[in-house]
Order: C-alpha cells, then structure tokens, then sequence
C-alpha cells in the first residue's frame, strides 16, 4: 500500500474514534509525537516526587505524613506506567531517562518551583494535580491504547491526590491568621505556574495541529486551561482565599473567568533551564541514580542468574 493510502486509512481510523495499538503501522510523526510526550510525562511524575518528598519528614501529623507518603509512591508508580507505555513506541527507558539525566529532555515546568512551607504541599495537590486531572481526563480520550488506559487509572489516583491537597489548604484557610497567610502565600506563589503548566496558548504551540489531528490531545492548551481557572476559582473563594489576579473577573456572558495577563516570559524561561530549580532536580536524580546503583547491580547480578535481561532503577 502507497504511503499516502496508509495515512489515509489511519486517520480515517483515528476520525472514527478507534484505538491505535503498539503493532499497528502508524505515521513516524505519531510515533515521535508520542514518544515524546509520554517520556516527558513520564519524567513528570517521577521528578515531581521531589518538591512533595521534602516534606514527608515534616508533615505536621501522622494522618498528613501517610497521606503524603502514599501519594508521592503513587506518582513513583505513575512513572512506572508511562515508562511501560513509552517502551510500546519502540524506545527503551534507559535511552528516555538517559536523555532526562543528561538535561536534554523536557519535564513539566511546575517542578521546577520550592516548597518553601508545608502550604505547597496543599496547594501542589490542590492545583497541580487539579491542573493535570483535567488535562489528563482529556488524555484518557486520545487515540493511542497504551496511554489513554493508563490515563484512565492514573486520573483515579490523581482525584485522591486533588482533594487531599485542597483539605490541607482549607483547613489552613480556616485556622489562625497565621495559618490564613500562609496558605494564601502559597496560592500567591503557585498561581501563575499552575496556569501555564497545561501548556502556552494556541496560538504559540507549534505541536497542537499534529497533536490535536491524530488525537493525541483532543482538546487545546486553552480550553484545557480555561477549564482549570473556572473550576478553581470558586474552590478558592470557598476556602476564604484570594486568586492573586487583580484584574480577574466573570463574565456574565461566556459564563467563564478571564485573567489578567499570564507571565509567559517566565514560562519559557523555566522550560528552557532558568527556573529557580532546574539545576537541582537533575542533580537529586543523578544522586538518586548514583546512590541507587547498588540496587541496579544487586538486580543486575540476580537477573544474571536467572537468565532474564538486566533491570533499570525504575523497573
Ligand atoms: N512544562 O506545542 P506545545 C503530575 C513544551 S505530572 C515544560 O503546546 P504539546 C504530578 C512542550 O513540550 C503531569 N514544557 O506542546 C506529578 C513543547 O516542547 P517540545 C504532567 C512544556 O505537547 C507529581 C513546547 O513547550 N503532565 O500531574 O502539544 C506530583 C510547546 O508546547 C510545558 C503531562 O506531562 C510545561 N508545562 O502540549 C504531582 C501531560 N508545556 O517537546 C503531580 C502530558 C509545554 O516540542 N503532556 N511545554 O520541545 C501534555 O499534555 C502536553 O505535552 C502539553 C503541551 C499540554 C503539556
């Protein structure tokens, strides 16, 4: 069959809303396409582990601390999904992580913030995890089998993650003035970057048309994001917080809340490396990697008996 002819059936399957599978032909396009979104994602979740594992030894009560602790495995296990489903596209973990490692591929920009009090924690899942179920349920809808399932599951465990974060910042919210100020502190702080974290807006996000054609992301970094500010609004007046936007209102009309400018100088700067954290999320992963290799040798040395293949730290 012609090229053009396969492309064309496989769109049309894609049009009608079927699945495509790890053994059936796709375009190189799709398969880069994916590959590097998934491996970024993948790369997500696992450094994302960092700004929330600080504070694991520094949860104000044991309920906070098990909580915290379990949802900081989930995102470990996460990991472990998207980098199963990435392997489906031809690639091994080694090569993807080996890029992270490096500092040549992308993660998501919100990691690359501190968590300066325990406040973060809460607003990380509130926000964070608010942000990505709902680009995430979108996700669930796209066309590739692999990772639309494991969206499926990952969104069930990041709903868990989400209410777990707004409990702490409202309870907060209701406590002393103290308590009061420093969850709105920390809302002041991660706003912005919750914002800009379901990507830039259409008109400069070069990968949308290919994305959005083969129903890889089925709706826009706008919409996506527009959903994110509507439905976060309220929780925040409900908590007795204040969105740190003085020019944000609702119009009556569209039935959506409009922002004041989003900083996206400061979003193109975190991506590319000048974020307040960059450097030492891949430092703590090459320690990690370093410190781990003992596991990977012991593994290594285990398999070799076995007759398997050898392992990688995030098998
Ligand atoms: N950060 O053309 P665009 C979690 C890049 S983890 C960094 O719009 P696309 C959690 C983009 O890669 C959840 N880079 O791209 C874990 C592209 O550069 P390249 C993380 C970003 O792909 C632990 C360029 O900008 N979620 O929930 O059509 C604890 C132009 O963008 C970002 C995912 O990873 C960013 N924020 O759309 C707690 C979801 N945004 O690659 C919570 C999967 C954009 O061409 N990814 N860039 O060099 C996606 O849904 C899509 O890739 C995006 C961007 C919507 C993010």
């Amino acid at each position: 069959m012609e090229e053009q002819e396969k492309l064309a059936r496989f769109q049309e399957r894609i049009d009608s809303g079927q699945k495509i599978e790890p053994k059936d032909w796709m375009p190189e396009r799709y398969r880069k396409q994916l590959t590097r979104m998934i491996s970024q994602h993948a790369h997500s979740e696992i450094v994302g582990m960092l700004p929330e594992g600080n504070w694991i030894t520094r949860a104000p009560s044991l309920r906070r601390k098990v909580a915290l602790l379990a949802k900081v495995q989930d995102e470990a296990g996460h990991g472990l999904y998207l980098y199963s489903a990435v392997e489906t596209l031809g690639v091994t973990r080694e090569d993807v992580i080996n890029e992270y490692l490096e500092g040549r591929a992308k993660y998501s920009s919100i990691f690359n913030y501190p968590t300066l009090t325990w406040a973060d924690i809460g607003a990380i899942g509130w926000l964070v995890d608010g942000a990505a179920i709902i680009n995430q349920t979108m996700l669930a809808r796209g066309s590739y089998g692999p990772y639309s399932r494991a969206m499926v599951r990952i969104c069930k465990e990041e709903s868990f993650h989400n209410r777990q974060g707004y409990e702490i910042i409202y309870t907060l919210a209701q406590g002393t003035p103290e308590q009061k100020q420093m969850a709105q502190d920390a809302l002041n702080r991660w706003w912005q970057p919750a914002i800009q974290m379901v990507g830039p807006p259409d008109d400069n996000s070069p990968n949308s048309a290919e994305t959005m054609r083969w129903q890889i992301k089925v709706e826009s970094n706008d919409v996506i994001r527009q959903r994110f500010i509507d439905r976060t609004v309220p929780q925040a007046h409900a908590a007795g917080l204040t969105i740190p936007d003085d020019q944000l209102k609702f119009n009556e009309e569209t039935g959506h809340w409009e922002t004041g400018p989003i900083d996206w100088d400061e979003f193109w700067r975190v991506v590319k490396g000048n974020g307040p954290c960059n450097r030492q999320r891949i430092q703590d992963r090459i320690n990690a990697e370093r410190e781990g290799q003992w596991v990977l040798d012991a593994a290594a040395a285990y398999a070799k008996k076995q007759g398997k293949k050898q392992l990688t730290l995030t098998e």
